[in-house]
């Protein structure tokens, strides 16, 4: 028989939902984000927030200056330039741009005054264990799953100096493109480790990337090993990701017992002259991750796509294989429409057995108006769901609210962990 203590009453069942969705403790599962002890790493304040390649692309639709002339700007420079085309002579509309705007009101700034160094100077007054505190409260986030890199030459003596476990709110994800996508630079980085592996894929060199994988996975305690892929991945293949997927991740990742994440679909640097700021998404093929899940039955698989177009397909995916976790809205897919669509969909034909986003953060302060705005739509779609329960006599309680917005904010991403 159920608890009918704390039954909702139909008129008190979205405003319930909205005050909850607020409030519930999230798991960020996949940002650009470093914990303090990672330095220069941690990206913060006004002119990084300014400089973020979401803006950067959107600012230089306003522009027909040279890419290099921005470039050579100093970053106070380039955050004045973009400040001025996309706040000052159009209005700051886009998610991104707007976004900007929610950050500065959260943190307590009057927006009314436009003075941008006034905003810069309150920010700067802080120390960025302060901001850093002040932001995940803000946000009402609990734990953050960082992006790391063991070849990136600032990040690893952090880790070699074993310094990246100590803000026990921090996680690692391990983060490896370059073994999939360029093997040949990560041939000389694994060299220049002191991996003995050679461009081609003999016994040895698989053995060795195998090693390499399974030191950094210790080192970091990593959660989960992530890989990003462009639309054209197909599995199987006879090609270097399905042999390095099959003969070296999926062998390591059963071994050590984590997930493997896949984030498929994005065209790196289609506009040079844009740099970071120059990727774009394209179609990809689902059935490659179809084959993963087949093949590797007892291999849990995180995956979130970058197309529109794939989003519906993969959710029905999700329903064939218990081992595929599909989480966030990805990159161009995280703007309010489009969450508001894939959440839908997702809670249609998955009920609340999916992670419905991650913030990609790579400033710190954006996990206030990212969470935010889609705090907002998750509610919103889960008291619809409610509410058409409750026409039918369901009666939620509030204790079963929270626990659906653990699972989904929470919960499902450990819980897939097994932890
Ligand atoms: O590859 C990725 O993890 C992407 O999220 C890229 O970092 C991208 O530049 C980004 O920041 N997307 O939000
Ligand atoms: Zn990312």
């Amino acid at each position: 028989m159920m608890n009918t203590q704390n039954v909702i009453s139909g008129a008190d069942l979205r405003q319930t939902v909205n005050r909850l969705v607020q409030t519930a403790p999230v798991t960020d599962m996949h940002t650009h984000l470093y914990a303090p002890e990672f330095g220069e790493l941690l990206l913060w304040g006004v002119d990084e927030l300014l400089t973020y390649h979401y803006l950067i692309s959107e600012s230089f639709r306003w522009s027909e200056e040279d890419y290099d002339l921005f470039w050579s700007m100093s970053k106070r420079e380039q955050a004045d330039w973009i400040w001025k085309r996309l706040f000052i002579d159009h209005s700051p509309v886009s998610e991104a741009a707007s976004g900007f705007i929610t950050i500065l009101d959260r943190l307590g700034l009057d927006v009314s005054t436009r003075n941008l160094d006034d905003y810069r100077q309150a920010i700067a007054s802080r120390t960025v264990e302060e901001q850093v505190d002040t932001v995940m409260q803000i946000a009402g986030i609990e734990k953050i799953v960082m992006t790391n890199d063991p070849f990136d030459p600032v990040e690893r003596p952090v880790w070699l100096a074993g310094n990246g476990k100590s803000d026990p709110r921090f996680y690692a994800a391990l983060r490896v493109d370059a073994l999939l996508n360029d093997w040949p630079h990560a041939v000389s980085e694994l060299q220049a480790l002191g991996y003995e592996v050679q461009a081609e894929w003999s016994q040895r060199t698989q053995a060795e990337t195998r090693r390499f994988l399974k030191e950094w996975i210790v080192r970091m305690d990593a959660l989960y090993l992530a890989v990003s892929m462009p639309g054209d991945f197909v599995y199987p293949a006879d090609d270097h990701r399905s042999s390095m997927i099959d003969d070296v991740m999926i062998p390591v990742c059963q071994e050590q017992k984590i997930p493997f994440a896949l984030m498929i679909g994005v065209r790196r640097r289609v506009n040079p002259g844009l740099k970071l700021a120059g990727d774009m998404s394209m179609l990809s093929d689902v059935s490659a991750v179809e084959a993963l899940c087949r093949r590797y039955p007892e291999q849990k698989f995180l995956v979130t796509m970058l197309a529109r177009e794939n989003q519906h397909e993969l959710t029905v995916l999700a329903r064939k294989f218990r081992n595929l976790m599909i989480f966030g809205c990805w990159w161009f897919l995280h703007i309010e429409s489009m969450v508001e669509e894939m959440t839908r969909f997702r809670m249609e034909l998955l009920g609340t057995s999916m992670i419905p986003q991650h913030s990609d953060c790579r400033v710190f302060e954006q996990l206030i108006y990212k969470w935010e705005h889609s705090r907002k739509i998750i509610g919103t779609v889960l008291a619809d769901k409610y509410e058409r329960l409750q026409q039918s006599g369901w009666q939620v309680t509030e204790d079963e609210i929270k626990r659906d917005l653990d699972d989904m904010l929470n919960r499902n991403f450990w819980r897939f962990l097994g932890k």
